[in-house]
């Protein structure tokens, strides 16, 4: 039997190449509130770039490596955008295809910038020079492997650590609908590469601070169950950090517990952001999209996980939303 050739990468992913190989002094960012995939992401990035011959690689992101990934190799060099001066002649934004999305980094792109873009999430209007951009990745990081496939640079242990945070924290471990066979091909790649999956595993998906533990008792006492059992949602306020000892990027997966009991088909995660703003995520079953909620109220993501924040308090972000899922999509939160 003839074997399987392999599928060509799409012509994007050399334009992506190309740009690095021509950029001299290069910025990686990503989105505010980074995750797995977008630290992951920009850490392998800054290694490719490296090695096609970038002379000057920065990495910056607005907000904080959370505590969980500070162990990948150089999440350290990461930068806060303020300590930071240009100009950049290549940008490359991880994870996140616009300039708004990357907060105050977005300060450090000249217009003589040339935009570059790696990212799996819907685009709504292109506005980079260069991009590779396919929602089918489960991934950034599944993205970034391709690119280094593509370049013929080979995956140091570090880097497939970095890949492989990136693509099992989006994919939950590759239990998520967007797994794919080419999520796990990858995958394979990086075991290759002599990562440790236990302990990685261990390391960023099961282990909770207390802290987190914490506030999870809190939105677990306060979550709410619609009637018929299909919607569930949470609030967290402003205080509920201090009071768990948590910190910020604490609540991140917890609207999972919400997700998970049966027969929930969306589960809402309310979080108090000051006064007059209120976070919203959304995680869905695959009959309801999620992300067509976000859009709606100015937000965005992937059908079956998204979110948008909301200009109004947090009782008022709740009258708001749920007004919209009984008018438009007949729900009965
Ligand atoms: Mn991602």
């Amino acid at each position: 039997m003839k074997s399987k050739t392999k599928t060509a990468l799409p012509r994007e992913a050399g334009a992506v190449l190309d740009a690095l190989r021509g950029a001299s002094r290069l910025l990686i960012t990503s989105h505010v509130n980074p995750d797995g995939d977008a630290v992951g992401s920009v850490l392998a990035l800054a290694t490719l770039a490296r090695s096609l011959g970038v002379q000057s690689v920065t990495c910056c992101m607005q907000d904080p490596v959370p505590r969980v990934y500070e162990w990948l190799a150089e999440s350290g060099y990461i930068e806060p955008p303020g300590r930071l001066h240009g100009p950049f002649d290549t940008v490359l934004i991880a994870d996140a295809n616009s300039i708004s999305r990357t907060g105050l980094a977005a300060s450090l792109v000249t217009q003589e910038s040339c935009l570059v873009v790696v990212d799996h999430h819907i685009v709504e209007q292109p506005d980079w020079h260069v991009g590779f951009v396919d929602p089918s990745y489960a991934a950034t990081g599944e993205m970034v492997a391709e690119l280094f496939e593509a370049a013929g640079v080979p995956l140091t242990h570090e880097v497939a650590e970095c890949l492989y945070v990136a693509i099992s924290t989006d994919t939950g471990s590759f239990r998520y609908a967007n797994t794919t066979a080419r999520s796990h091909r990858i995958a394979a790649r990086l075991v290759d590469a002599g990562i440790n999956i236990r302990d990685i595993t261990s390391k960023v998906i099961d282990l909770m601070s207390l802290g987190k533990f914490q506030l999870l008792r809190i939105l677990l006492d306060r979550a709410e169950l619609s009637k018929d059992g299909s919607i569930a949602h949470a609030a967290i306020l402003d205080k509920d950090l201090s009071t768990a000892g948590a910190l910020s990027e604490d609540v991140d997966g917890l609207i999972n517990y919400l997700r998970n009991l049966e027969g929930v088909q969306l589960a809402i995660l309310f979080r108090e952001a000051g006064a007059t703003s209120t976070k919203v995520s959304f995680r869905s079953q695959p009959e309801i999209n999620s992300s067509e909620i976000a859009r709606h109220f100015g937000g965005g993501g992937h059908a079956m996980a998204a979110g948008a924040t909301l200009p109004w308090p947090l009782d008022e972000a709740k009258s708001m939303l749920f007004h919209y899922l009984r008018q438009t999509l007949r729900m009965q939160p």
